[in-house]
Formats: structure tokens, C-alpha cells, sequence
């Protein structure tokens, strides 16, 4: 069943919310009256630290899509990245190729609710935060979780990110 609280989000945050209540995810949706499309944007709309906004990067891998949720506190070291995950490089990969992997936009691709499940990576300084805020689908919308969470979500592996 569709819930009515849904009914009002953008298309792409329904197919995000419709994920997370078929997950059993007691957090909800929400819609922010400013963009927030970087991570700074989103923890000044939300009033929360910077390092506890999850960041959806995507990168490819081999040519295979991958996810990385980030603290909005740090980059992605990609060459210690990929050593540790082991995996032969990772770039970024581009707009479009983030569109094709998860059906979103940069800006709000969101942890789930992608057409295939990406091998996905949480970066471990997300579990400094006992509630973190991810992108639902569009740079308005996000969602509180927690890193544990946004590991069971994904089926993700925890490995440090930074350098
Ligand atoms: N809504 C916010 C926080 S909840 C959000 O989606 N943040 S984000 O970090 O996941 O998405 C913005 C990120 O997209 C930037 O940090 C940047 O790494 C990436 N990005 C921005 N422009 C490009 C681009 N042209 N190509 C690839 N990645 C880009």
C-alpha cells in the first residue's frame, strides 16, 4: 500500500520512500523548503554538523557502477579507497552515467531506490553520528538513518573513506 504521506514527494523520492517502508525504515521522508544539493546545504537546512550529512557518490569501477556513502566532513581518497575495498581504481563517474546507475540526479541521488542494487561502501566516520541525513531522490529531499542502518539498506561494506 502507498502510504498518503508519500503522495505529495517527487516522483523519484516516492520510488526512494516506497524502498526504505518495504526495508522497514521508521525514518520518513522530508521535503526542504531550500535546495540542498551539496552536503553544506543540506546540514544548514537541516542544522546538523556537515560530517553527519551521507554523501551518495557514485564511481565506476571496472566499468561497474559503484556506490560511496561519504561524510559530508571528508573526500574520498579513491586510490586508498579502492585498495582497501580491493578493487582495481575507481573514478567518478559522470552525470549521465550516475543517472543510468541510479535513476537520480546528482545532487539527489539517494542511497536506494536504484534500479539494481550497487556494491556499496559506508564510510565508517558516518558512525560518529548517532542520526545522519541522506539525499532522497532530488537535491529538496532527505532522510534520517544511521550508518548501521545504511549498511543493512545496502548490503554495503563499512571501510574508512579518507586518507
Ligand atoms: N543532497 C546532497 C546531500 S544529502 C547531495 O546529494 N550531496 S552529494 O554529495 O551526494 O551530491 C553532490 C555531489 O555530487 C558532490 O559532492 C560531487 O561530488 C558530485 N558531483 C557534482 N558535480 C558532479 C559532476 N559534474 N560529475 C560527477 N559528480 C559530481
Amino acid at each position: 500500500m502507498e502510504s498518503r504521506e508519500h503522495a505529495s514527494l517527487p516522483a523519484r523520492s516516492r520510488e526512494v520512500a516506497r524502498a526504505l517502508a518495504e526495508a522497514g525504515v521508521e525514518g520518513r521522508v522530508r521535503e526542504l523548503t531550500e535546495s540542498a544539493r551539496t552536503a553544506a546545504e543540506a546540514a544548514a537546512a537541516l542544522g546538523c554538523e556537515v560530517g553527519a550529512i551521507a554523501n551518495s557518490l557514485v564511481f565506476l569501477s571496472d566499468d561497474e557502477p559503484v556506490l560511496v556513502l561519504t561524510s559530508g566532513r571528508h573526500q574520498v581518497d579513491t586510490t586508498a579507497l579502492a585498495a582497501r575495498w580491493g578493487r582495481g581504481g575507481l573514478r567518478r563517474a559522470t552525470p549521465e552515467q550516475v543517472r543510468e546507475a541510479t535513476g537520480q540526479a546528482i545532487g539527489g541521488v539517494a542511497p536506494v531506490g536504484h534500479p539494481r542494487t550497487l556494491p556499496t561502501v559506508v564510510d565508517t566516520a558516518l558512525t560518529e553520528h548517532p542520526r545522519i541525513w541522506a539525499a532522497a531522490g532530488t537535491p529538496r529531499t532527505v532522510f534520517p538513518t544511521t550508518a548501521g542502518e545504511l549498511l543493512r539498506l545496502t548490503g554495503g561494506l563499512l571501510l574508512p573513506v579518507g586518507r
